[in-house]
């Protein structure tokens, strides 16, 4: 192998999510769906993680996904972007309330499933291959109303009615599909992960490890769909990756860092290796959690497993189990400690690059299948000059040092197919609601509050990331 460059074809991009892009949040005969219930602010988390009054917008308040940076309008002019910085794969959501306004709809929305349509024929005159994530962070609303979301079985044949149109529909234009975006975090942030309300006094580790196994059944239903339609089609799991490190080298702390992983990887044990592991069940039985499975189940999750692993991953976590450690999670969805050799994003995320080494290999170890970068960057605040150009040095600086790991992995024999960047165009942040939080490559003229013109421009990492395309990253 070359150890200068990457594998040849290797899949460079960027990554996008319906909701934190499109907009148009009624238009095209589309339905509401979960994030258009995410305000700002500290409501936004209360929302997020399943404490909610209201399944309609409240009138005055702002909720960012109305207009996002209105790619659905937009879409030509940013994807002929991308295609200037030479990319060869863009990933991106379909939402799916375009296409079933309520999630179970009898018939698909016509006028959503040519939107997509026409994106991919727009990525596609470009030499773009589509990357396509089949739900991410996207239930549509009235499956919350009528059904209690992914707590109820019903939802699973909704998804899969859902995919399968999917797959017949894009066949020709889309081989690589991920069920469900950073599967994990339903765990974490139940609303956004599956639409999940919580009810007064019940077992919410009951409600969610019942989502998780119907979630679990609805992507093995659909990677069974896609193969049936097509062998070619590749479907992937996708997890919120990032290894846990021991703060100190008590084995308790090792052994809780292996705790806080597996938490993790039980979703993608089960889509990939195709069962429940040991571990899981042992957790299950010891909260007193009781699963309603069907029969069939565990033969469809043996029999279906992911073709690909799909992963982000922007920083590492570090746990204790030393109550004297101070616990800090501030600016975190996933409670880590502070650790002392590493520095912090604007947002208390750690920057640690021989992290990514360290998780593709430990993924890859776990797994045996080719691994998808599709998330990883830099969330900065950036101040642009007149013409909206932005010296943003820091995120080349992120960049370059993940982009120099990953090659590193590469070189350990990881098999890694390629590397989307989250946000190559600003967009709004999945958990602050925040457009200040920026991954952009290209510049939008568009403020917290809303306001500005939605102009578009380019970054000085613009140029960069374009230069590391051109020589397959042999120049970083
Ligand atoms: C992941 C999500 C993305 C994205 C990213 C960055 O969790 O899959 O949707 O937004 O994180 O997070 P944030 O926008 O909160 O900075």
């Amino acid at each position: 192998m070359d150890l200068m460059s990457f594998p040849k074809g290797f899949l460079w991009g960027g990554a996008i999510a319906a909701n934190q892009a499109e907009g148009a949040y009624l238009e095209g005969g589309k339905g509401l769906t979960t994030v258009d219930l995410l305000p700002t602010g500290k409501k936004r988390f209360d929302v997020m993680f399943g404490e909610l009054t209201s399944l309609e917008p409240v009138p005055g308040e702002f909720y960012p996904s109305h207009e996002a940076i209105d790619f659905y309008h937009r879409y030509k002019e940013d994807i002929a972007l991308f295609a200037e910085m030479g990319f060869k794969a863009l990933r991106l959501s379909i939402a799916w309330s375009r296409i079933f306004p309520n999630g179970g709809d009898a018939e698909p929305n016509e006028e959503g499933l040519q939107f997509y349509d026409d994106v991919f024929d727009e990525l596609l005159k470009h030499g773009i291959e589509p990357v396509v994530t089949i739900a991410h962070f996207d239930v549509p609303v009235s499956l919350i109303k009528n059904y209690g979301s992914w707590r109820n079985r019903r939802v699973v044949d909704f998804f899969e009615t859902y995919a399968t149109t999917l797959f017949t529909r894009y066949n020709s234009k889309v081989k690589y599909w991920m069920t469900f975006n950073e599967i994990n975090m339903l765990l974490h942030l139940p609303f956004i992960g599956a639409g999940i309300v919580f009810e007064d006094g019940e077992d919410k580790q009951q409600v969610k490890y019942q989502a998780a196994h119907h979630q679990l059944v609805a992507s093995a239903k659909a990677v069974k769909a896609a193969h049936a339609i097509n062998p070619e089609l590749q479907v992937g799991c996708m997890l919120a990756a990032g290894q846990t490190y021991a703060y100190s080298c008590n084995p308790n702390d090792v052994l809780d860092a292996m705790d806080k992983d597996r938490e993790s990887f039980f979703f993608i044990d089960v889509q990939s290796r195709g069962e429940y592991p040991g571990y899981a069940k042992r957790y299950l039985e010891e909260q007193g959690i009781t699963l309603r499975m069907e029969d069939g189940d565990l033969e469809l999750l043996k029999e279906h497993t992911v073709d690909y692993i799909g992963f982000s991953y922007y920083a590492s976590r570090t746990t204790s189990t030393d109550p004297e450690i101070n616990q800090s999670t501030e600016g975190n969805i996933f409670s880590s400690l502070e650790n002392p050799f590493l520095e912090k994003s604007e947002w208390g995320w750690t920057i640690d690059p021989t992290g990514f080494r360290i998780t593709a290999n430990q993924l890859y170890d776990r797994y045996q299948k080719p691994l998808f970068v599709v998330e990883n960057g830099l969330g900065a605040v950036d101040t642009p000059d007149a013409d909206g150009y932005v010296e943003d040095d820091y995120r080349i600086d992120y960049m370059t040092k993940h982009i120099e790991q990953m090659h590193e992995a590469i070189k350990d024999g990881v098999d890694i197919i390629g590397y989307t960047s989250w946000g190559p165009i600003d967009l709004v942040s999945a958990s602050t609601g925040e457009m200040k939080k920026r991954y952009g490559f290209i510049y939008v003229d568009k403020d917290n509050e809303g306001n500005g013109t939605l102009t578009r421009s380019k970054k000085k990492s613009f140029d960069w990331y374009k230069q590391v395309i051109a020589t397959n990253g042999a120049e970083v």
